[in-house]
């Protein structure tokens, strides 16, 4: 345990975004739904004795107009890190209950707007409704209240399906099962062991929390309408398709998806086409469609082009990790040499 980190009795405060876990039916299918205080309450008094008892206490605020996550924008980003950044003080930790589809974007988010917190934000959320028969919603509030209660954990992670994961190295891998995340490349920082939520040791921890915290807030919505792109190559990708996407006038920048461990087609267009809008000062960066492991552009004579045409390498950090990562680069006043430097640099732990 960090030396700073104590008991606090100040109450968790629990922020509701919206999700499946809030989520009622609509004549149109699952829709956010309100109440939400009120609805919690009940599931958490509901659990089995044991798995419900002490629970750490908590406040619960919900955002003006919950969402599906899958709505969500850079913006919503911005405006949850000021939501946590502005009541810090008031509380030993933070609990996100969010959709899932963009759980992960939102927690990696958080993480680099929120360096240096001290305390925990554990991000959680339900394949089910909390109301319907056999929902994961209330275990997984539950293992997220725990986390958030333990000094100890002093970073953006993530609860869920019994686990917990570091927010800026998570995905979500099922579309269906509650066991729904994962973390490619980085362990598990903790686990429930039966009524108990556990941290394990030699997960990092303690790299995370480096002095007073030194938040990064800054204003997400110049880049809302397609500021940052996300492009998979495919077989027979075109230097005319990718040049469409990168002389986007909105476009300051734009993650690519290359093959294995950093390769691309040797192809003096396409190269020509990366070449040139970095030249324009255009920040691209290049992670591996690969789910596990790094990319080391430069091991074959294919992925020369990606260093020389000014590509970052986004080693083995997720798409969400990356791509938040950009956002938060371009949304800050920063010269474009910083902008790369902080991007090949490790800010909280997403990448080595
Ligand atoms: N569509 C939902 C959301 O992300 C999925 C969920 O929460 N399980 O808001």
């Amino acid at each position: 345990m960090p030396s700073s980190a104590v008991a606090d009795d100040r109450p968790l405060l629990v922020i509701y975004t919206g999700g499946t876990l809030g989520m009622v039916e609509s004549e149109r299918g699952l829709a956010p739904g309100g109440d939400i205080a009120p609805r919690l309450a009940r599931a958490l008094d509901a659990l089995p004795p044991g798995r419900g008892a002490l629970l750490p206490r908590h406040e619960v605020l919900a955002v003006d107009t919950p969402i599906d996550s899958s709505a969500a924008t850079p913006s919503d980003w911005s405006r949850l890190a000021g939501m946590i950044a502005a009541r810090h003080r008031d509380h030993a930790g933070f609990v996100v209950l969010h959709g899932t589809d963009t759980l992960a974007w939102s927690a990696a988010s958080l993480a680099y707007q929120l360096q240096g917190i001290d305390r925990p934000v554990v991000l959680t959320g339900a394949m089910q409704p909390l109301e319907a028969p056999g929902s994961d919603a209330a275990d997984n509030v539950t293992l997220a209240l725990r986390f958030a209660a333990n000094p100890a954990l002093q970073e953006v992670a993530i609860a869920f399906g019994g686990r917990l994961l570091r927010g800026v190295r998570a995905r979500k891998w099922h579309s269906r099962d509650a066991d729904a995340f994962t973390s490619p490349n980085y362990p598990l920082l903790g686990e429930r062991v039966g009524d108990d939520s556990v941290l394990y040791p030699g997960r990092g921890l303690e790299r995370q929390q480096r002095g007073a915290p030194r938040f990064e807030l800054a204003d997400y919505a110049g880049l809302d309408d397609g500021g940052v792109a996300r492009i998979a190559l495919w077989p027979g990708i075109s230097a005319r398709q990718l040049d469409t996407w990168l002389t986007d006038p909105a476009l300051e920048g734009a993650l690519l998806e290359v093959w294995g461990g950093g390769n691309l087609p040797d192809d003096p267009d396409l190269l020509g086409v990366l070449a040139r809008a970095s030249g324009e000062g255009k920040l691209l960066a290049a992670i591996s469609q690969c789910p596990h492991g790094p990319i080391t552009p430069g091991d074959y004579a294919a992925g020369q082009g990606l260093a020389t045409a000014g590509v970052l390498s986004g080693d083995a950090m997720t798409p969400e990790a990356a791509f938040t990562k950009l956002v938060h680069l371009l949304a800050q006043p920063l010269p474009d040499a910083e902008r790369r430097r902080r991007f090949l640099t490790p800010l909280v732990g997403e990448r080595l």
